[in-house]
């Protein structure tokens, strides 16, 4: 009997891995054999100043582990330039900055950032973006008639399009969420060769959202995968209470995540309909990584007990006050799936 041929998803030689866990756990949790590529601390009140391989994310916590840490069985290199902070192995770099002051004029931070960014992946030769992560304060702010949400998605895109001719197939997953303080924090994953991204049928394409949600779409994509040699990590963006573009459950926290949770099913429908192996029941309770941004602190038991007995999760989970770049979200959950090569 002959077996349909995984796809390969960019497959590279050295295993990369994730997990969320407390400080202390790291040097447990990696081994002799494991190097850091990058920990997010997150949290309001860090002791220490970061070294050069943590990043923070200003974030108040909810509850769960407060770290993140990134890990390869390759050897890690690290460098500093023009203000980015680099971990790169011989497939894979985790790039991060962070702005002081909350960048008044968001639209030029995103479009320098970006810029910045893409200029340093493609000299560095990891030009393929996988996953996105981006924190400033005041998301939901207007500024001159404008959310600064909407600004940082002009500025983005701006960027974007500067650098390239036709970049919506290049646009990975990705987060954007709002701080009460702290600085912006922008971080992300490349690698020498591309991903697989992928749209969500449920959802319309954020990149061809209507205009009026802003004067540009956001430019990032539902979901990348990534085959990191012997292993396949499937990345979710930042998924809200958003059906087709309009968002759904306004005022109603449980409804939003019980929405949230039927369009992290239907994308692995679609995932496994593209020959992507994911679990067949895999759902919010079989994601690793997860992150739940919840918007006012009240809402926090509810969501907690609802992703416990209506969504069934018991792995680890951080819960982190944030807030979601529409004002009438009061939900967003990101993650990932593990997948498993070959059949
Ligand atoms: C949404 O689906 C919710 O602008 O990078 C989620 C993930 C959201 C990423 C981004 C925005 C972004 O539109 C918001």
């Amino acid at each position: 009997m002959t077996s349909t041929p995984t796809p390969n998803f960019g497959s590279t030689a050295h295993g990369l891995d994730v997990f969320l866990g407390s400080a202390h756990e790291c040097a447990s949790g990696t081994g002799m054999d494991r190097h850091v590529l990058a920990t997010i601390r997150y949290g309001t009140d860090r002791q220490c100043a970061p070294t050069d391989t943590e990043i923070d994310v200003a974030l108040p916590l909810l509850d769960g582990p407060d770290c993140e840490f990134w890990t390869t069985t390759d050897a890690v290199q690290h460098r500093n330039e023009n203000g980015m902070r680099i971990a790169s192995t011989t497939d894979a770099a985790f790039v991060s900055l962070s702005l002081s002051g909350n960048g008044s004029d968001l639209e030029k931070s995103g479009h320098d950032t970006y810029i910045k960014l893409l200029n340093c992946l493609q000299s560095l030769g990891y030009p393929h973006l996988i996953r996105t992560w981006n924190y400033f304060p005041g998301i939901n702010e207007v500024q001159e008639g404008e959310e600064r949400y909407q600004q940082f998605c002009v500025g983005r895109h701006r960027a974007f399009s500067e650098r390239y001719y036709d970049f919506l197939p290049l646009l990975p997953a990705a987060t954007a969420i709002g701080s009460a303080q702290g600085e912006i924090t922008i971080f992300v994953l490349a690698s020498t060769s591309p991903g697989l991204h992928i749209e969500n049928p449920r959802q319309t394409s954020a990149y061809r959202y209507p205009r009026q949600y802003g004067r540009v779409s956001p430019s990032f994509a539902r979901a990348t995968v990534k085959s990191w040699g012997d292993v396949i990590h499937l990345y979710v963006s930042g998924t809200a209470s958003i059906v087709g573009h309009a968002s759904q459950h306004v005022g109603d926290v449980e409804a939003q995540l019980l929405e949230i949770s039927k369009n992290l099913d239907a994308l692995a429908d679609t995932c496994r309909s593209n020959g992507i192996n994911v679990a067949p029941d895999a759902s919010l309770k079989d994601m690793d990584n997860v992150k739940v941004y919840v918007r006012r602190p009240q809402d926090f038991a509810v969501v907690r007990h609802a992703v416990e007995t209506s969504l069934k999760r018991t792995a680890p989970t951080l819960y982190l006050h944030g807030d979601i770049c529409r004002e009438e979200l009061l939900v967003e959950i990101e993650g990932m799936w593990r997948i498993k090569a070959g059949r």
